[in-house]
């Protein structure tokens, strides 16, 4: 059976099940959902965590207070944890030029300060992860917006909070979600190598990783497995939004497995470590959209589709591997020999060198590669 369970570690978004419909050619088509009643009924459904933006729960100041309280009642009771937490710089008009990276310097002022008030927000909270998401981040024209300054001030932004979070001695992580474009024509870090090269630039890179999304990978045409698994070769797949999503079209945030089912699987094999022993274990956490046309009913059949989806897939996946006609078919395919070096340790460059090849042979090889694509599909189609 296919029942979500704490260890399974699911989390959702409260903006996700709370999404009211607003899209750019109609407004709400649902009534607005109490993010605290939203989290009673994420633990129902079997969910172990949420994540929020500062204004998906706390709106205003007036009920500020009021509405921690009722939240904190609320994890309490459940137990549910507020494992990662997210600040909303791209809604108000005030960030329609961006926001940490605004050409107005006082919009980033007002942006920094919103971040250092949620970041001590998410460590009262004690989530582990803060995530940052630049949508606003971008531009349009190519002479509004000068790119190489604009990374910098965004670089700045990153070290002041790390550093803040080291001066509190908070426990908290940074992780930067890349999306190449929506609702900029074109955001500053655009995927998930573009967020690992900027990384690297940081002044506590250890504190800063990766909350790559399904859609936002594939709306570039990418492939979300292969990125997910550099990210974790750098060690910098810190967290995770996972969704659905047709191609490169508009951000579709569809349910998790939807859309690109065969990716879907993938993804899954690689944050179970693609047969290795590096996997992800951090939350496995949803961001999509239960679709505009549903009403509440369909809110919560989409959010347990999503866990639904990757029990499934993770089942199917732990079968192929353990599958022996799989085994023997990846041992035709050589994916194991990988694992040997290309140069012996010690071995020297003289000794690669003077070797003879035979390079006809060696061109016409068969690579069996087919063969263990069809076993992995037929999985997928749940006839093996
Ligand atoms: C937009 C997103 C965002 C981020 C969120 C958390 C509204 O496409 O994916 O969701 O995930 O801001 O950082
Ligand atoms: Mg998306
Ligand atoms: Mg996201
Ligand atoms: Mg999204």
């Amino acid at each position: 059976d296919y029942t979500p369970r704490p260890e399974d570690k699911f989390s959702f978004g409260l903006w996700t099940v709370g999404w009211q419909g607003v899209d750019v050619f109609g407004p709400a088509s649902r009534p607005l959902l109490d993010p605290v009643e939203a989290t009673y009924t994420l633990a129902e459904l079997g969910a172990a965590a949420v994540s929020f933006h500062d204004d998906d729960l706390l709106p205003d100041e007036s009920t500020r207070q009021e509405t921690l309280d009722r939240f904190t009642k609320a994890l309490a009771e459940t137990g549910i944890r507020a494992e990662m937490v997210t600040t909303n710089l791209f809604g108000h008009p005030i960030f329609k030029e961006g926001a940490l990276t605004a050409n107005n310097r006082e919009v980033r002022r007002y942006a920094t300060r919103k971040v250092l008030r949620n970041i001590d927000l998410a460590a009262e909270l004690g989530a582990d992860t803060f995530v940052m998401w630049g949508g606003r981040e971008g531009a349009e024209h190519g002479g509004g917006k000068n790119v190489r300054v604009a990374l910098q001030r965004m670089a700045d932004a990153v070290n002041l909070a790390t550093q803040y979070v080291k001066d509190q001695e908070y426990s908290l992580r940074f992780a930067i979600e890349p999306k190449p474009n929506e609702p900029r024509g074109d955001i500053l870090l655009p995927s998930i190598g573009h967020a690992i090269a900027f990384i690297s630039e940081l002044q506590h890179p250890e504190m800063v990783g990766l909350n790559p999304e399904v859609g936002h990978e594939e709306m570039a045409g990418l492939n979300f497995a292969h990125g997910i698994q550099q990210a974790l070769w750098h060690g910098k797949l810190f967290h995770i939004d996972l969704n659905g999503q047709h191609g490169p079209r508009f951000d579709q945030d569809l349910r998790f497995g939807a859309g690109n089912l065969r990716g879907a699987f993938w993804a899954v094999d690689a944050m179970l470590g693609s047969g290795t022993d590096v996997a992800y274990d951090g939350y496995v956490h949803f961001d999509y959209k239960p679709p505009r046309a549903e009403a509440i009913d369909g809110v919560w059949e989409s959010a347990r589709g999503c866990m639904r989806n990757y029990l499934i897939l993770r089942e199917k996946v732990q079968a192929f591997r353990a599958d022996p006609d799989v085994v023997a078919a990846m041992e035709a395919a050589e994916v194991d020999a990988i694992h040997e070096p290309t140069l012996a340790p010690g071995e020297s460059l003289a000794d690669l060198r003077a070797e003879e090849k035979d390079i006809e042979a060696l061109g016409r090889r068969s690579v069996g590669h087919e063969a263990l694509d069809q076993l992995a599909m037929e999985h997928l189609m749940g006839v093996r």
